[in-house]
C-alpha cells in the first residue's frame, strides 16, 4: 500500500507484485520504486526474490506503452546520461540490432555516417549464445580498446565523428542488474524488459534519431515476422515518446549476412563494404539503414537520398578513412589501422578446411544457426559471458542464395584451431546447406518491413490478457 504524502511514497514490494500478478497496470510512482528497489538490491541479497517474482510478474502479465514508457525513463535516472555540445544537436545518431549472424553492419554504418556528417556515438555489446557482437570484431584488432569514458567518446566524436565503445558502468547501472536477473529467472525474453533494457541505453545516449534492426527467422531472437513487429512496436513506440524519432526494420535472419562469419573474417568483409565492394546484402543492409537514420535526423531529404549519400561516401574512400580514423582514436597503431585491409594484420587460423557441395542444384537456404552453433563450439562465440573467445575461429561462404551449384564444389572453408573440427560437426555443416532443384534465382531483400510510430494504433499494447498468459 501507499502511505505518506508530497512525493514521499512507501510501497510494499510485495503489494507491487501482487498488483501486477493480478494484471493490473503499475503507477510511475510504483516503478520508480522497483527500479530504486532494484539498485539498492546490489548490496541486499533479500531483495533478489522480491524482484524474481515481479520481473516474472511482468513476464506473464506484460506492461502496457505507458508503464513500459516509465519504466524505461526510470532506468535511465539510475546512471548518468551522455551529454553532447548544443551544435551536434540533430546529428546524434545510433543503430541497434537485436543480433544475428554474420552481422557486421555497425562496422561499416557507424563511420559512413560520420563521413556523411552525423556524430554515432555507438554503444556496442559482445557476442552470447549463437549471435556475435560488434565489440568482439573489432577486438580482433591488436590494440583495439572498446572502453572509453564519456569524456574520450566526446573527444573521439568531435575529431572522427564516430566511436564504436562498451558500456560504460555508470549508464543505465539498473540495466546491469536487471538483465543478470532475468538471465536466472527465465524472463529474458519478455517484450516490455527487453523494450526497456534497449531503449534506456539508447535514450541515455541522447540521441537525434534512433534505427533499430529487429531480426526474425531461424538465427534470430524473434522467429516469426509476427513476433518481431512486436518487439519493433514496442521499441519504437517508446523512443518516439521519449522524443527520439525512430524507426524499426524487420529483416530476415535465416541465412548468414554476407559471406563471413567470425570475429577477424567479419573485420575483413567489413574493410570490402568500406572499400565500396563486398557483398551486396551487406550493402544494403548498411546504405539503407544509413540512408533512413539521415532521413530521420533532416541530413537526407528521403530515404533513398540517404542511401545514396552512404553509397558515395562508401565508394570514394571517405567512410574507410572515418574508420581508420575511430580505430586509432581507439588504441589501434596508426600502422596497423591503415593496413588492416591488407588483411595480414588479422590473424589466421592454423586449420582451414573446406566442404564440398553432395548434390548438384540451387542454393535455396544456409542455414545461419547451426553454422554459428558449431563455430561457437570451435571458440569463435561464448557459451556464458565469461568465456574467452577467438577471434581467429570463423567460416566463408563459398556460395550465395540461389546461386547454381554443381557436386563437388567447395561450398564453405571453415577456420579452426582447437579443438579441431568433429565428423558429426561435419555432417551437421552439410546438413546448414539446403539444395533446390529450381533454377537460379536473384536473392530477395532482407528488409522486410518497416515500423514507424503510429499513435492511432491500439496494437502497441503489450498487456497480455490474464486468460491468454496462462495459455
Ligand atoms: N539486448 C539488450 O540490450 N537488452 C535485452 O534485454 C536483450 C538484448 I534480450
Amino acid at each position: 500500500m501507499m502511505e505518506g504524502c508530497n512525493d514521499t511514497f512507501h510501497f510494499r514490494i510485495s503489494d507491487i507484485i501482487a498488483k501486477k500478478r493480478n494484471g493490473l497496470p503499475l503507477s510511475s510512482q510504483e516503478i520508480r520504486h522497483v527500479v530504486k528497489e532494484t539498485m539498492r538490491g546490489q548490496v541486499q541479497d533479500s531483495q533478489l526474490g522480491n524482484q524474481s517474482a515481479l520481473l516474472m510478474a511482468i513476464r506473464l502479465c506484460g506492461m502496457n506503452p505507458e508503464e513500459t514508457m516509465t519504466l524505461t525513463k526510470e532506468m535511465v535516472a539510475s546512471g548518468c546520461v551522455l551529454t553532447w555540445p548544443e551544435e551536434w544537436h540533430g546529428l546524434l545518431v545510433d543503430k541497434h540490432s537485436t543480433g544475428g549472424v554474420g552481422d557486421k553492419v555497425s562496422l561499416p554504418l557507424a563511420p559512413a555516417l560520420a563521413a556523411c556528417g552525423c556524430k554515432v556515438p555507438m554503444i556496442s555489446g559482445r557476442g552470447l549464445g549463437h549471435t556475435g557482437g560488434t565489440l568482439d570484431k573489432l577486438e580482433s584488432v591488436l590494440g583495439f580498446s572498446s572502453n572509453q569514458s564519456p569524456e574520450q567518446m566526446l573527444e573521439i566524436l568531435r575529431s572522427v565523428g564516430c566511436c564504436i565503445v562498451g558500456q560504460s558502468a555508470n549508464l543505465v547501472p539498473a540495466d546491469k542488474i536487471l538483465y543478470e536477473m532475468r538471465d536466472v529467472t527465465a524472463t529474458v525474453d519478455s517484450l516490455p524488459l527487453i523494450t526497456a533494457s534497449v531503449m534506456s541505453k539508447k535514450v541515455a545516449e541522447s540521441l537525434s534519431a534512433l534505427i533499430l534492426d529487429v531480426k526474425f527467422g531461424e538465427a534470430a531472437q524473434s522467429p516469426t515476422i509476427e513476433d518481431a513487429r512486436r518487439l519493433a512496436h514496442s521499441l519504437v513506440t517508446v523512443g518516439v515518446s521519449l522524443g527520439i524519432p525512430t524507426i524499426a526494420l524487420i529483416t530476415n535472419m535465416d541465412n548468414p549476412i554476407g559471406n563471413c562469419i567470425g570475429n577477424s573474417l567479419e573485420v575483413i568483409e567489413a574493410l570490402k563494404c568500406l572499400e565500396g565492394e563486398g557483398p551486396e546484402d551487406l550493402r544494403e543492409l548498411v546504405t539503407r539503414t544509413g540512408g533512413y537514420l539521415l532521413c530521420l535526423c533532416g541530413q537526407a531529404v528521403s530515404e533513398s537520398q540517404g542511401a545514396e549519400k552512404i553509397a558515395k561516401v562508401l565508394d570514394d574512400g571517405s567512410a574507410l578513412q572515418c574508420f581508420q580514423k575511430m580505430m586509432e582514436a581507439q588504441g589501434v597503431q596508426p600502422d596497423i589501422a591503415r593496413s588492416l585491409n591488407s588483411n595480414s594484420n588479422l590473424g589466421k587460423a592454423s586449420h582451414i578446411e573446406e566442404l564440398v557441395v553432395q548434390t548438384t542444384g540451387t542454393v535455396e537456404l544456409i542455414r545461419a544457426r547451426p553454422i554459428a552453433e558449431i563455430l561457437n563450439a570451435l571458440g569463435a562465440g561464448r557459451k556464458k559471458a565469461t568465456d574467452v573467445i577467438n577471434h581467429r575461429i570463423g567460416a566463408e561462404l563459398l556460395v550465395r542464395v540461389g546461386q547454381h551449384v554443381k557436386k563437388g564444389s567447395p561450398w564453405i572453408r571453415i577456420h579452426y584451431e582447437k579443438p579441431l573440427l568433429h565428423d558429426t560437426q561435419r555432417e551437421a555443416l552439410q546438413n546448414a546447406l539446403c539444395i533446390t532443384d529450381q533454377p537460379a534465382f536473384t536473392p530477395p531483400s532482407l528488409i522486410k518491413d518497416i515500423i514507424i510510430y503510429d499513435d492511432k494504433k491500439e496494437e502497441h499494447d503489450t498487456t497480455m490478457h490474464r486468460e491468454e498468459a496462462f495459455n
